[in-house]
C-alpha cells in the first residue's frame, strides 16, 4: 500500500514539474514572439497553449503519447509538434532559437509594471538595452527620454517600476504559491513519518501575494522529514537544515520555511505560524492581561501549566474567543468582531449558485457553450453566464452585433433542452469606450440577459476623466456588473486613477454590482476595496473571467477574498437562486 501510494505521488508531482516547465517555455515563446512584433494571434495562441497546460491534472507528455492532446482545444498541428519535440528532448527548438537571438535577460523587462512588449523591443532595438540593469543604467543617464514614444513620463514611471519590480519580486501570486504549497504537500503527506502536514502563514489568509511558505508537520520523527523535504530541491538551494526546521529556496527564489512540531501543540503552532503578526500581537496581549502566555508551544496560566494547544479552537476559547477564520486574521479590527459576537458568516463555495463572468469560442476562451454549461451543471450551478468580448475587443475576437444576436439564437436552443434545470445566460463582457458610452447600442443590449461593463483602453486617463466615463457606463439601463473595477494587474500594473467613493456611490444608486475578479492576476477588487464598497451599500459578484474549464477553480481565490473583506453570500449576485437572480437582473 505504502509503495503504491508513493508511486502515485511520484507520477503526480511529475506531471506538475513536467506541465509547469512547458508552461514556462510557452510563456516565454509568447513574449520573444511580442517582442520581435510577431502577430498577435500567433503570440496569443501561446499563451492560450501555457493556460490550457496550467489547470491540466494529467501530465502533458502522458497526453502527447496517448495522442489525447491532439483533440484537446487549442493544441492546434503546431503545437501538438512542439509538445513532441518537449516530450522528446526536453526542449522545443523554437524556443532555442528564439532564445539564442535575444540577450539572456531580456525578457525579465517585461515584468517590470509599466513595460510591455511594444516598448521593450524600441528598447532593444533603439538602445540595445537587454537586461534591467542596463535600462536602469540607461533612464538615469537620460538616454530613453528621447526615443519615441517614451518622454520624461515615462522615465519616471519607468524607474518607478523597476523600484517596484525589486520590491516585490519576491513575492508569488497566491494561485500560484498555492499550487506549489498543494504540490509540497502532497510529497510531505506520503513520507510515513508524516502524521498531518498543512500550510499557514499569508497563504492560508488567503493573501493575494505570498512572500514565502509556511509548512507545518506533525511528526514523532522529524529527522526523515527533514531529509525528504531537503531533498526536494538541489542542495545549493537548501538555506537552512536543522532537527526541526529547514527552509529551502524553490526554483532558487521562492523561500519554503518547514517546521515540524508535536501533536500536542500543532493548534498553537498553526495559530502563531498563520499569522498575521498584527492578529498574533493582540492576542497575546490579550493573554497578558488574563496572566497567561500564548506561544507557538501553546496558551499556558501563569504557572506554565498548559491550557491549550493541539487544536486553534481551544486557543481562540482559552482566550474568551470564538474560532476567527484565517482570512481574518489581519487588522485586529477581526477581534472586536468575535468579541460582540459580529464575525461574518465565512463563505463557503457551496453559497454561491452561479458563475458570471465566463469566455466561450466566440470570443477568446477555449470552449463551446455546451461545455461550458456542462461543467457549470457538474459544479452544481444553477446559472452561468457567458460574457465574451465586445466587437472593439479586436485581439480578443470580439463579438459583432451579427455574432452576438447568432450567439443569442445558439444560447435559447440550449436552453430548451435544460428544462428548466439549468440556465445559460446570454451575456456579453462589454466594453466601455473612451467616453463612457458602451460598445454595444443600447437596443441590443435590452435584449441580453446579463451585462458586464469593463475598461480595456486608455488606462491612462485624468482621474476626473476616468471616474466620469465609468460612473458614465454604470447609468446606462441594462448594466448589471462592473468587471475588474480598478484595472490592476498584480506586480505589473497599478489600477486607474479614479474617484473610488464617487464610483462606490453611482453603482449603489444604479445598482450596479462591483466584481471581485478571480483570476490570479488580478483579484479585482481587492480585499480592502471590496470591503469599502461593501460598507457603501454596493453589492459585489464574483466573476472567475474563466477562459477555459479548468479555470472555473479561481472561484475560491474570490471567495478567500470575499472572506477577507467579511462578505457573506447575502451581497453577492451570485449568492442568488436563479429565480431571486432573474427577479433582479
Ligand atoms: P508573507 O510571507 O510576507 O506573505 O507573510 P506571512 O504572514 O506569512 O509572514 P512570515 O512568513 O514572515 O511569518 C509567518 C507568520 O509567523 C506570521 O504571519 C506571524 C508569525 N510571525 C513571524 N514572526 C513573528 C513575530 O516576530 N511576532 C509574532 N507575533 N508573530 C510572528
Ligand atoms: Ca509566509
Ligand atoms: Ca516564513
Amino acid at each position: 500500500m505504502q509503495g503504491l501510494r508513493a508511486g502515485f505521488v511520484k507520477a503526480g508531482s511529475m506531471a506538475f514539474e513536467d506541465n509547469q516547465k512547458l508552461l514556462a517555455i510557452f510563456e516565454e515563446i509568447a513574449d520573444f514572439l511580442e517582442l520581435q512584433g510577431e502577430n498577435i494571434f500567433k503570440v496569443k495562441a501561446y499563451q492560450k497553449a501555457a493556460r490550457g497546460l496550467e489547470g491540466l491534472e494529467r501530465s502533458v507528455t502522458d497526453l502527447y503519447r496517448s495522442g489525447e492532446l491532439q483533440s484537446m482545444p487549442g493544441f492546434g498541428k503546431a503545437l501538438v509538434e512542439k509538445v513532441g519535440q518537449f516530450v522528446a528532448t526536453g526542449q522545443v527548438e523554437l524556443h532555442q532559437s528564439l532564445k539564442a537571438s535575444f540577450p539572456p535577460e531580456i525578457l525579465h523587462l517585461m515584468d517590470i509594471p509599466g513595460l510591455g512588449a511594444k516598448k521593450a523591443s524600441v528598447l532593444y532595438r533603439e538602445l540595445k538595452i537587454g537586461s534591467v540593469d542596463a535600462l536602469e543604467a540607461a533612464l538615469r543617464a537620460g538616454l530613453v527620454r528621447d526615443l519615441k514614444g517614451f518622454g520624461q513620463r515615462t522615465e519616471e514611471k519607468l524607474l518607478d517600476g523597476i523600484a517596484q519590480l525589486r520590491q516585490g519580486e519576491q513575492r508569488w501570486l497566491l494561485g500560484r504559491a498555492q499550487k506549489l504549497a498543494d504540490h509540497l504537500l502532497t510529497q510531505l503527506r506520503a513520507l510515513p513519518a508524516v502524521k498531518c502536514a498543512e500550510a499557514a502563514g499569508s497563504l492560508r489568509r488567503g493573501k493575494e501575494t505570498v512572500g514565502d511558505l509556511d509548512l507545518l508537520v506533525i511528526t514523532a520523527d522529524a529527522a526523515p522529514v527533514m531529509d525528504a523535504f531537503t531533498a526536494m530541491v538541489e542542495p545549493a538551494h537548501v538555506l537552512m537544515k536543522g532537527p526541526t526546521k529547514s527552509s529551502l529556496r524553490w526554483e532558487g527564489r521562492f523561500q519554503v520555511d518547514l517546521r515540524c512540531v508535536e501533536e500536542s501543540s500543532f493548534g498553537a503552532a498553526m495559530q502563531y505560524f498563520t499569522g498575521s503578526k498584527d492578529h498574533n500581537v493582540v492576542l497575546r496581549g490579550r493573554a497578558e492581561r488574563l496572566s497567561c502566555k500564548l506561544n507557538e508551544y501553546g496558551l499556558f496560566d501563569c504557572l506554565g501549566q498548559s491550557l491549550a494547544g493541539t487544536d486553534e479552537e481551544g486557543i481562540y476559547a482559552g482566550l474568551g474567543l470564538p474560532w476567527i477564520a484565517p482570512e481574518l486574521r489581519e487588522s485586529g479590527q477581526e477581534i472586536e468582531w468575535a468579541e460582540q459576537g459580529r464575525l461574518p458568516i465565512r463563505l463557503q463555495p457551496e453559497h454561491l449558485h452561479g458563475n458570471l463572468h465566463t469566455h466561450s469560442l466566440w470570443s477568446d476562451g477555449e470552449d463551446t457553450l455546451e461545455q461550458l454549461a456542462a461543467e457549470a451543471m457538474r459544479r452544481g450551478y444553477e446559472y452561468l453566464a457567458v460574457t465574451d468580448h465586445s466587437r472593439s475587443m479586436v485581439v480578443a475576437n470580439g463579438l459583432t452585433i451579427e455574432r452576438l444576436l447568432d450567439q443569442g439564437r445558439q444560447i435559447e436552443r440550449l436552453n430548451d433542452t435544460f428544462e428548466g434545470k439549468f440556465r445559460l445566460l446570454w451575456g456579453s463582457e462589454c466594453d466601455i469606450l473612451g467616453d463612457g458610452s458602451l460598445d454595444f447600442p443600447e437596443d441590443i443590449l435590452a435584449q441580453l440577459d446579463f451585462v458586464v461593463v469593463a475598461v480595456h483602453s486608455q488606462f491612462q486617463m485624468p482621474p476626473e476623466a476616468m471616474t466620469e466615463r465609468i460612473c458614465k457606463a454604470m447609468g446606462h439601463p441594462h448594466v448589471d456588473v462592473l468587471a475588474h473595477p480598478s484595472g490592476r494587474i498584480l506586480g505589473k500594473r497599478a489600477g486607474y486613477q479614479a474617484d473610488w467613493e464617487a464610483i462606490y456611490a453611482t453603482a449603489r444608486e444604479h445598482n450596479v454590482a462591483l466584481e471581485i475578479n478571480c483570476s490570479t492576476h488580478r483579484l479585482d477588487l481587492s480585499d480592502l476595496a471590496a470591503r469599502r464598497a461593501h460598507d457603501c451599500g454596493c453589492w459585489l459578484s464574483l466573476g472567475t473571467d474563466a477562459h477555459s474549464l479548468p479555470e472555473f477553480d479561481n472561484l475560491h481565490l474570490g471567495v478567500l477574498q470575499a472572506r477577507r473583506a467579511g462578505i457573506d453570500a447575502s451581497r453577492l449576485l451570485n449568492g442568488l437562486r436563479w429565480e431571486q437572480l432573474q427577479a433582479r437582473c
